[in-house]
């Protein structure tokens, strides 16, 4: 800092007062600050006064011990020895202290209460609600284009910001499986350098509530029932059926879940919402309103509803594992934030979409998406607890240039989420985690509290004060300069009126955008949202609720009601009068485009003995497509050359988004014993695991490639050869680049069923 400017004077004053004081032959004990307090309150900023003289603060010292560098690796365990948590080196922890090597235990052994009393105490409360999740570490990167709307330095031209992001499943508890039919949480923190900013979305633009009061009920109807508590992590029960068809506003956030949007591939194939509208400034201190939108440069794709449930069983960390494997393997997930920008008027309407409604969104015909910056993942944490466990969002932490508006599910969030942190992470200093400090100065008012860090010097913490030298002052409101503003809140206009627990009338549409989104989808997505419709309401006990979900799915479409209530085994119920004529917004569907297969699962199944050169050639043409190539063999150990990731006995086809077959493998030593195919009709010619794994991708419409004597596979599994998704071939350089280009679309769409084909 340059020492002419007035902060540094008014430092520098007050190190010599408190230099003058000290070392004044008149000072006497219990002076109360470091520097003499003078008459008038003082207003020039200058940083904190030094502690007094006779005071020492704790060493610089991490949790570990560590000298603190500032480098993150002073967090992690240090020296080669065991120790226990005060740092005195151990020499056996696998016996207790007895009285005699037969004897009773001694209580004496201080070592033995230690490691059982903290391992007694490691759980903390799962979260409330988003309890299973994974995260992983990146930065952001502004493109200035925001600089018309927003003047958060975050989004300036070329600036890099680290940011954390936590997904997560809604409803399940901690422990439960990743690929359940659910909304996805996409939280991301961005530590900007004027402090932390939250964007806490959904991968679903629009909320089951429209007021934060009913949080609390929809949640309820959708965990477990409370008396058995099952079903885990699912929606599919009676309460979720009875609260939704009762509350019909949460219809549109249903149809989502619904869709092909409730059972995501991969964190990293999902769009992200901010979900609420929000009020930017921009640097004239003009305002709009503005929705973010996080747009995945792999595409938005779908697992298929067969594959989530297998998955639920055979890899229950799916999504978990496949986020931390592309990062561990350089395939960095991407995403370009963006904004939908509406005028800030005083209806806070935009075409006639009220923007505080947040079961409504704003298609992007009226409003498109128009890109901000650039997300990138490239990190995974280093301890699940210490980062993705501890990490703390909250709707209330905003940075000067970005602020809420009234939308009253909002504003209820903006309580929640400090509340919920007092029970999880224990008290009131949770700001203070590694993962959740800011990477900016602190120097707020907050003292003392459970799990204190900060070593507070001074005597004044509160304002007005001269002991500390008037320290900390209030920062300009003079929006100008990013390196001295406050935060201020928009001067948005509050409209007056009587105090009423009501809502207005146009939070009454339950029904029109629901529509919108069944009309907007393919008919393959529509057939999806039908069959799912049908095995929730299949699950749920009370016919009563199957009725009244089918007369709101009769206020949605008359193909979706009837073809639900076909499989439900009950009438369709009539309209109760003419449905909204809405238009279709194609941005909804998900299908229609190619992408890139940036880390893509390609299973490459083999014979001990395949050509090892085809091998390389194929695990080479997958990895140059960023896929990760997976070699699935007999057995372990060595196979054709190279070392097998998989066996016939380890793996399922919902791992591959893709298969190529090299050979046809005759039957494993193991196969009569593996139950999975136990195959009427006696020995196979080909492993009855191979032909399993063919059928079932086949059957979830994946790209199914064949090289040479892997063709033979094909007739044996019932798969045409010339079938639309299917590639063959002799020459493997020729395959895989027809394998990669059928692959870009995600599926082979024609070979599902379609509403209405
Ligand atoms: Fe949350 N929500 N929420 N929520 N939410 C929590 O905060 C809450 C809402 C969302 O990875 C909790 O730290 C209320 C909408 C995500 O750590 C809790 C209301 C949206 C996450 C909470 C809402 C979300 C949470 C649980 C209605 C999408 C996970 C633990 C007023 C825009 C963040 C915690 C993470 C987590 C309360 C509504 C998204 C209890 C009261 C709308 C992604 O505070």
């Amino acid at each position: 800092m340059d020492p002419s400017t007035p902060v540094k004077k008014a430092a520098q004053l007050v190190e010599d007062a408190a230099e003058a004081l000290t070392s004044s032959p008149d000072t006497v004990p219990g002076v109360p600050a470091s520097a003499p307090a003078p008459l008038e309150e003082p207003t020039t900023p200058h940083p904190p006064a030094p502690p007094k003289p006779d005071q020492r603060a704790p060493e610089l010292r991490t949790a570990t011990g560590a000298e603190a560098t500032g480098k993150p690796g002073d967090r992690h365990q240090q020296g080669s020895y065991l120790t226990t948590s005060t740092g005195v080196r151990l020499h056996d922890t696998d016996h207790s202290l007895k009285a005699g090597r037969r004897g009773p235990t001694l209580l004496q052994d201080h070592h033995l209460r230690e490691k059982l009393m903290h391992f007694d105490h490691e759980r903390i409360p799962e979260r409330v609600v988003h309890a299973r999740g994974a995260a992983a570490h990146g930065h952001i990167e502004g493109y200035g284009t925001a600089a018309s709307i927003c003047h958060a330095s975050v989004f300036d031209e070329g600036r890099t910001t680290p940011v954390f992001v936590r997904f997560s499943t809604v409803l399940g508890s901690r422990g439960s499986a990743d690929t359940v039919r659910d909304t996805r949480g996409f939280a991301t923190k961005f530590y900007t350098d004027e402090g932390i900013w939250d964007l806490v979305g959904n991968n679903i633009p629009v909320f089951f509530i429209q007021d934060g009061i009913k949080f609390p009920d929809v949640i309820h109807a959708g965990k477990p029932h409370p008396d058995r508590e099952i079903p885990q992590a699912q929606s599919a029960h009676d309460s979720f059926w009875d609260f939704v068809s009762l509350h019909t506003e949460a219809q549109h956030h249903t149809i989502w879940n619904m869709s092909d949007r409730g059972v995501p591939r991969s964190y990293r194939m999902m769009e992200g919402f901010g979900v609420h509208t929000f009020r930017c400034t921009n640097a004239e201190g003009g305002t709009s309103l503005v929705k973010f939108h996080w747009k995945p440069k792999l595409g938005v794709h779908s697992l298929t509803w067969e594959e989530a449930q297998m998955l639920g069983g055979i890899d229950p960390d799916f999504h978990r594992r496949d986020l931390a494997d592309a990062i561990e393997a350089g395939s960095y997930p991407e995403w370009e934030l963006g904004v939908q920008v509406f005028p800030d008027t005083p209806e806070q309407m935009f075409e006639g979409i009220d923007l505080l409604d947040s079961t409504k969104l704003v298609p992007e015909e009226l409003a498109p998406v128009q890109p901000i910056g650039r997300l990138v993942l490239d990190a995974n944490p280093t301890n699940f607890f210490a980062e993705t466990e501890q990490v703390a969002f909250h709707t209330g932490h905003l940075v000067p240039g970005i602020d809420g508006t009234d939308d009253p599910l909002l504003q209820a969030r903006n309580f929640s989420y400090l509340d919920t942190q007092l029970s999880r992470l224990g008290g009131p200093n949770f700001n203070q985690l590694p993962i959740n400090r800011t990477h900016t100065p602190v120097n707020d008012m907050l003292r003392d509290g459970f799990h204190q860090h900060a070593v507070h010097a001074g005597a004044a913490p509160y304002r007005p004060n001269s002991l500390d030298g008037g320290c900390p002052f209030s920062a300009t409101t003079d929006q100008s300069d990013p390196a001295t503003r406050a935060f201020v809140e928009a001067a948005a206009t509050v409209a007056e009126g009587a105090k009423v627990r009501a809502q207005p009338a146009s939070y009454d549409d339950h029904f029109s955008q629901v529509r919108q989104f069944w009309l907007s989808l393919t008919p393959v997505e529509r057939e999806h949202v039908v069959r799912a419709y049908t095995f929730e309401l299949g699950k749920c006990y009370e016919e009563a609720i199957k009725v009244r979900q089918l007369r709101s799915l009769a206020q949605v479409d008359a193909t979706l009601c009837a073809e639900v209530a076909a499989g439900l085994g009950l009438p369709a119920p009539e309209a109760p009068g003419p449905l909204p004529d809405v238009d279709p917004s194609p941005a909804l569907s998900q299908l229609g485009g190619t992408w890139p297969l940036e880390g893509r699962m390609v299973g490459i199944v083999v014979a001990t003995d395949t050509d090892p050169g085809l091998v390389t050639a194929v695990q080479e043409a997958v990895r140059a497509e960023g896929a990760l190539p997976l070699v699935v063999g007999p057995h372990g150990g060595q196979v054709a050359g190279t070392t097998a990731q998989r066996t016939f006995a380890t793996t399922r086809s919902v791992e591959f988004d893709t298969v190529v077959l090299l050979d046809a493998p005759s039957p494993a030593a193991d196969a009569p014993h593996d139950e999975k195919t136990s195959v009427p009709g006696g020995p196979a010619a080909v492993d009855p695991r191979v032909l399993l794994l063919v059928q079932e991708a086949y059957r979830h419409a994946k790209v199914i490639a064949a090289v040479g004597n892997g063709t033979a596979v094909l007739d044996l599994a019932g798969v045409a050869p010339e079938g639309v998704g299917v590639v063959v071939g002799t020459d493997p350089a020729e395959v895989c680049t027809r394998m990669s280009a059928a692959a870009r679309g995600h599926r082979v769409w024609e070979r599902f069923g379609a509403v209405g084909v």
